[in-house]
């Protein structure tokens, strides 16, 4: 379908198509323009416009114009949100996850700052953090979501500025974190007191469940601990050891009884980073039980989940157990696969999804966070400034070179910094089919979505992919 609209649209004039093959040997000019047309029919383009060459020069504009956008958003955020966790940026004010500020934005952006070569703003967010930041404060809070941002932030910190009070700060808070670890099968209660070590909520999913090898893996290593990484390592293997004959997962399971609580299998919200800790373990600590079960994983998702269609490649959700399929729904956070699958090597399968990733995106100008790939009926139409997307782009472009990638990422970089941007900073999209914005700016846009926006079109050396390893929310700690 795909290959036979594009020949359609290169309107190919009628004799060429009545010569026999013997015929177009005998003509070498002939065939090989024909080899072109085959060419373009199966790689997997999405138009002409998107291979068109980027100049060093357009490359180093794009680079500028993303860390304007950075400075824009910072500024917004010092002047109307300062030392809060994030900036409300169309009623201009701040918001707190909790009673009191863990600094998500300062320490979230930080790396980014550092990696874009932003000095002032670097400092800016350091010294917030360093005298702002204190885990002794008697509230609950989601472990998943304080491990990626803030535990991920902080080691990413020291280990580029070598600065110890925020290895203090870290371990501090992976001691609060334990005990959330204590449940009767060691997968984590999704909130935990950082105080009073007081747990809550046993039904959790694979992501809240199996998204901490790499933060408490490193804590292990900065701290000589073992604790951390075996803790979170039985987590994640707790999850593994209940995928069924098939070798999937389901999206709830509840952390005292090990009994899966919905069956459906999906690689988007719940379930994603599971996945991507399991390839990513291996990459950073040569964990070869990671690496096994990343494989087994993905074999199965591939048999029973991959699924082509005219505009590209998706992943469908299952059931469990039977492989069959429950929905096609796919979004935004299902985008990153592409990126994980082209950094394992899988470069074919990775092209085909970022293909569906892309007209995702410009199917409304920017990508709802769930549509029906089948049908094209969007369910949730918001954007809350996901990186994933771009995100995949960026590892594509990495292993590929193809400039495709970069021409996806310079779509999405216009489309977010034109229908976003507000005078305080960026705003999420509430509705991306009536371009209506909410009054929010997640901390992950700066740490994230910026982040490989930037990497994206900077010289390679900015980051050498074989020294890193991301963790979920783009911080980066060191092999
Ligand atoms: C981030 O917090 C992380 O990337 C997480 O794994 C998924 N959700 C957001 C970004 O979309």
């Amino acid at each position: 379908m795909k290959n036979s609209s594009i020949i359609k649209s290169l309107k190919i004039p009628s004799f060429f198509t009545s010569l026999s093959l013997p015929a177009l040997f005998a003509f070498p000019a002939l065939f090989a323009f024909l080899a072109f047309l085959a060419f373009l029919a199966f790689s997997p383009s999405i138009s002409a416009q998107v291979r068109q060459p980027f100049s060093s020069a357009q490359k180093a504009a794009q680079c500028e114009k993303i860390k304007a956008a950075c400075r824009h958003a910072w500024d917004g955020y010092k002047t109307y949100a300062s030392g809060y966790d994030a900036l409300k940026p169309i009623s201009r004010t701040g918001r707190n996850w909790y009673g009191t500020s863990f600094m998500m934005t300062p320490l979230d952006a930080f790396d980014t700052f550092y990696l874009l070569g932003m000095k002032k703003e670097a400092g800016e967010a350091k010294s917030m953090v360093v005298n702002g930041l204190n885990f002794n404060v008697d509230t609950e809070v989601q472990l998943f979501e304080v491990n990626i941002r803030l535990m991920g932030g902080l080691l990413s910190a020291y280990e580029l500025t070598k600065d110890k009070r925020l290895l203090t700060l870290a371990k501090d808070l992976g001691t609060r974190l334990l005990p959330a670890f204590n449940s009767p099968t060691g997968m984590p209660y999704r909130f935990v007191n950082l105080v009073t070590g007081k747990t809550r909520d046993a039904l959790s999913n694979p992501a809240e469940t199996g998204t901490y090898l790499l933060e408490f893996g490193k804590l292990t290593q900065l701290t000589k601990d073992s604790t951390f990484y075996r803790v979170a390592k039985k987590a994640a293997f707790e999850v593994f050891k209940r995928r069924t004959d098939l070798d999937l997962v389901g999206t709830t399971i509840d952390v005292n009884t090990g009994e899966w609580k919905n069956t459906e299998c999906q690689i988007g919200a719940r379930i994603d980073s599971y996945f991507e800790y399991l390839y990513k373990a291996w990459l950073l600590f040569g964990d070869r039980d990671c690496k096994d079960a990343w494989e087994i994983h993905n074999r199965a998702i591939m048999k029973y989940m991959f699924t082509e269609v005219p505009s590209g490649g998706y992943f469908t959700r299952v059931d469990m157990r039977s492989g069959k399929e429950t929905n096609s729904l796919y979004g935004a956070l299902d985008a990153f696969y592409a990126g994980i699958l082209a950094l394992s090597g899988d470069i074919p399968h990775a092209r085909k999804i970022q293909q569906g990733n892309y007209a995702m995106w410009t199917k409304f100008g920017i990508e709802p966070e769930e549509f029906n790939f089948r049908t094209g009926q969007v369910t949730d139409p918001s954007y809350p400034l996901r990186p994933e997307n771009i995100e995949s782009c960026f590892y594509l472009y990495r292993k590929t070179k193809d400039n495709q990638y970069l021409r996806m990422g310079e779509q999405m970089v216009i489309d977010i910094l034109t229908k976003c941007k507000t005078e305080a900073g960026f705003a999420e999209m509430k509705d991306v089919t009536k371009l209506e914005t909410s009054d929010s700016m997640e901390s992950f846009f700066l740490a994230e979505t910026l982040k490989y926006a930037y990497l994206l079109f900077a010289p390679e050396k900015t980051l050498d992919l074989g020294k890193v390893v991301f963790n979920t929310e783009a911080h980066l700690l060191k092999k």
